[in-house]
């Protein structure tokens, strides 16, 4: 277990309570860091909007971009269907995505040994794997000519079920494990932890998953990073891939989406397909079903 200080997990009033969290500073080796970046520098992700046509705002709040672009992979939660939240957000929320190329699948399989290794069977549910990646891209939006910090995530849950694995490439972020806040209110800081360049962050069990929040408060800027892919209007200086598991019966097809699922977010799509051949295939395939007079939609 690391000390507490400056590298390891912080504890608020000096607790060492750290079961269900697992921190290893230099987990991705040379070769595979460029890998990694060598598939990225490929990619062109999207910026999306949080709301759609059918899932448009509520009353009182505007459309707006999210914060930075990501990309995901395994299955692609759109922003505007909601993000997969079971028991009841399972449905239209989970659109089957790339594979995760080799180097990622390899690292994710020594992730899942050393979570069955390092966690107690009751946090890991039966049939868990790592079948999905959020990649999030953390820097500066580029507005007017001029630079605009976006590198943070507010406070939330990530409600795919079992432990979430992290891995950082890039400036070190602070990311804080905190109580739940009501509105207004700061909430405590539980853990923190820097995860540096090249590390891997886990964290699972009821504690971690079930009652926690979690958000990254700020991103460095002293290594001088500025990581793949180019982006006009954006620049890169962390990169975080976090995997998670979302049971395959509620990942559901391109084609196979609600209409009006399908209509919302076949912009995305149709971008994805300039540059994946998965989501090239997808669209097809929706199309071959129309053409064919096939169902409008399937659902699980
Ligand atoms: O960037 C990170 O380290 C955390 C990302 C995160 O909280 C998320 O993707 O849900």
């Amino acid at each position: 277990m690391p000390a507490p200080g400056r590298r390891g997990p912080v504890l608020a009033a000096g607790r060492r309570d750290d079961a269900g969290h697992l921190y290893q500073r230099d987990f991705l080796g040379p070769r595979d860091r460029e890998l990694v970046l060598a598939w990225l520098s490929g990619l062109e992700p999207l910026w999306e909007e949080r709301f759609s046509e059918h899932f448009p705002p509520p009353p009182g709040q505007a459309q707006r971009r999210l914060l930075r672009p990501v990309w995901w992979l395994g299955n692609w939660q759109f922003a505007c269907l909601g993000y997969y939240r079971p028991p009841r957000g399972t449905r239209d929320r989970c659109v089957r995505a790339e594979p995760f190329p080799d180097v990622l699948a390899r690292l994710v399989a020594r992730i899942e040994r050393l979570v069955h290794a390092r966690f107690a069977p009751r946090d890991v549910p039966a049939g868990w794997r790592l079948n999905t990646c959020l990649v999030n891209l953390y820097g500066n939006r580029l507005e007017d000519g001029c630079e605009v910090d976006a590198a943070r995530v507010g406070e939330h849950r990530d409600f795919e079920p079992g432990p979430v694995a992290s891995l950082s490439i890039g400036e070190r972020a602070l990311l804080q494990f905190v109580t739940p806040s009501r509105a207004g209110e700061r909430g405590r800081v539980a853990l923190e932890q820097w995860l540096d360049d090249g590390s891997l962050q886990v964290f699972g069990g009821e504690r971690f998953k079930d009652r926690l929040f979690h958000r990254v408060q700020r991103v460095d800027r002293r290594g001088g990073f500025d990581l793949p892919p180019a982006m006009a209007d954006f620049r890169t200086r962390r990169v975080n891939f976090t995997f998670r598991w979302v049971p395959d019966r509620h990942v559901v097809r391109f084609r196979d989406l609600g209409p009006e699922a399908r209509a919302d977010v076949r912009g995305y799509v149709e971008r994805l397909a300039r540059t994946s051949p998965h989501f090239r295939q997808e669209l097809e395939a929706e199309r071959r079903r129309g053409a064919d007079g096939g169902p409008a939609s399937q659902r699980p």
